[in-house]
């Protein structure tokens, strides 16, 4: 399909700027195990410490890379199905912003003066340059969704009775959902935060930003797990030669994540004094119901991939597992898609333990955690998005991909990296290893004071998976920048695989438009929260000291 020029810039620099800054998170990631398990001590080679090692690998691969790949995703998908261009000033400005506050914030990290850890998590306090810069970046990903949604409404009269394609109706769910939940955290930064960091006000209700932050900090996971969803359910079964096994499953759980993925923040703080334990246990109800959509994707994508692999010649129960196309390098789209899903069956099960308010305290704060967010955020959402990055730049550019044989071993390689090194943190987290902490971890330095004996295997485990996950990341860097910068010698276009719908119900007019699902969404929200903020300001403590730390 022919793009415009402006528009295919627009997307592949939105891919191309986050996949380099990439580089430098995917090394930060190596650091943190190499810190922690105590191999190095000091700096990185570009001289940042752990801690703001940490915050740069989070900011640029959790935040920046999703937010850059949400936005130029969700502009091809809306181009793609609607026939429809999204506005040029409104994608340059959008874009602008974005790379004006990703550079604003960048500079405060590598500058030593926002060693917060990626978050907006008073007492730790940011240089007001973060917070302005990461407000921008939000603000310029807000831009493209009220252009979107004109383009949607023009399409729905022009076609009326027919249903919005599955994708489009995914993109405006996330999108609207990030903008709803993105209010909590720009009221937080700038009516808290950046009075605090420019030295204004002397203190900040710290639990009120916790509770605000969270409640963007939940609904952000689903942000960056609903493009991968997108793919899931619009491509995979394509690429798998196969047909989705239920259209209006995936309208249902798309519906179910704009209704749940908000209300569930409080799971984050089941250990913060201030909240009541009838908040807390809501929390868990919520997050219990918002697993749903999940498992729904489960049982479809499932079922969807056996007709795939019986399309393929498969016989008997479990035959269509081995007749899937694994290492098929012309549709490698399908290993980056079943090595993240393989990834997640691990990543959903140790969320639902995390959720569970009493088995929460065992694995709060721990390393377990990081290991359930390495299954999910980087698993499912980061391959299928260095996937599609990769596809999308080599079809709006007419390459072909560099290395073929060697890019579609990277999932695997990568998915058995997350296993080992998530294995190892939750190993080391169930033995009460923090998170979060430079722990410097070795054999040859039980003098340190956080030497513990039975972390060191577990610490070292992690460690090896790090370094194959590493493997893994700068084998995609060839193929990437091979590809990117390969002579041109295809026709260059917008090409995504569409998959067709094996039960294609009928229009259900409920699940074809927003509105009742906004309300019932705004309903559960007030439900969820009325009584989590009523609970925090009754019971603040005096505030955050102004220098902490
Ligand atoms: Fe989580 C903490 C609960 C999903 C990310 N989570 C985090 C943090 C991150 C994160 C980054 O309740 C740390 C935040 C911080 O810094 O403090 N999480 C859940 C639950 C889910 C969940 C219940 N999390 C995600 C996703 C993330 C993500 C998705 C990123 C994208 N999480 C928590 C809780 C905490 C938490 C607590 C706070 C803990 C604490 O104490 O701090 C659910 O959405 C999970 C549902 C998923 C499933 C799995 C379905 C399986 C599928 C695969 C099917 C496979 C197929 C292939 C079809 C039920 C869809 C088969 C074919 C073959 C060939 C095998
Ligand atoms: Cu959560």
């Amino acid at each position: 399909m022919n793009v415009s020029r402006s528009l295919r810039n627009v997307i592949i620099i939105e891919l191309f700027v986050p996949i380099t800054l990439l580089i430098l998170g995917i090394y930060h990631g190596l650091m943190q195990v190499v810190y922690r398990a105590g191999v190095i001590h000091q700096s990185s080679a570009v001289k940042l410490d752990y801690y703001q090692g940490l915050t740069l690998h989070g900011v640029i691969n959790a935040i920046v890379l999703t937010t850059f790949f949400a936005v130029s995703f969700g502009h091809a998908t809306i181009f793609f199905y609607l026939k429809k261009e999204p506005n040029k000033k409104a994608s340059w400005i959008s874009l602008g912003l974005m790379v004006v506050g990703t550079l604003m914030a960048a500079w405060a990290i590598l500058a030593g003066k926002a060693s917060v850890l990626y978050t907006f998590y008073p007492p730790l306090k940011g240089h007001p340059l973060f917070y302005l810069g990461t407000a921008l970046l939000i603000v310029g990903s807000w831009i493209p969704l009220f252009d979107w949604l004109v383009l949607y409404r023009s399409w729905k009269k022009e076609n009326p009775g027919k249903k919005v394609p599955l994708a489009v109706l995914g993109t405006l769910v996330n999108f609207i959902v990030w903008f709803v939940c993105t209010l909590a955290v720009a009221y937080e930064v700038l009516v808290l935060l950046l009075p605090w960091a420019m030295g204004w006000t002397p203190t900040v209700n710290v639990t009120l930003a916790r509770t605000l932050f969270w409640f963007f900090g939940h609904a952000l996971v689903y942000f960056w797990l609903l493009p991968a969803y997108i793919m899931f359910y619009t491509m995979l079964p394509k690429v798998a030669g196969g047909k989705l096994y239920s259209d209006l499953a995936g309208r249902i759980a798309l519906f179910l994540f704009l209704l749940l993925s908000v209300p569930v923040g409080v799971h984050h703080q089941f250990s913060d004094p201030n909240i009541s334990s009838t908040t807390k246990w809501l929390s868990t109800v919520l997050t219990f119901a918002v697993a749903v959509p999940s498992f729904i994707t489960a049982f479809t994508l499932s079922a969807s991939l056996e007709y795939a692999g019986r399309q393929r010649g498969a016989k008997g129960l479990l035959g269509w597992f081995g007749k899937l196309p694994y290492l098929d390098s012309n549709r490698y789209l399908f290993g980056y898609m079943i090595a993240g899903l393989i990834l997640f069956i691990f990543g959903g099960f140790t969320g639902i333990v995390n959720s569970s308010y009493a088995l929460n305290n065992v694995v709060h704060n721990t390393s377990w955690l990081p290991g359930h967010f390495h299954m999910t955020v980087a698993g499912p959402v980061f391959l299928a998005m260095i996937a599609m990055s990769l596809h999308l730049i080599a079809t709006l550019r007419g390459r072909k991909i560099f290395l073929p044989k060697v890019n579609v071993i990277v999932p695997y390689l990568w998915m058995i990296g997350v296993l080992i090194f998530s294995f190892g943190l939750m190993w080391g987290g169930l033995m009460g290893e923090p998170r979060r902490t430079n722990l410097g971890m070795t054999y040859l330095n039980p003098q340190n004071e956080l030497y513990h004996p039975q972390w060191v295997p577990s610490t070292m485990l992690a460690l090896s998976g790090g370094f194959i996950m590493f493997l893994a990341g700068m084998l995609y860097f060839v193929v990437f920048f091979g590809t990117f910068f390969r002579k041109k010698t295809e026709t260059a276009g917008l090409d995504l695989p569409v998959s067709e719908a094996y039960h294609d119900e009928k229009m259900v007019p409920l699940f074809n438009g927003f509105k009742p699902w906004i309300i019932v969404m705004v309903v559960i929200i007030l439900i969820a929260y009325v009584p989590a903020l009523v609970d925090v300001l009754s019971n603040s403590g005096p505030g955050a000291p102004p220098h902490l730390p």
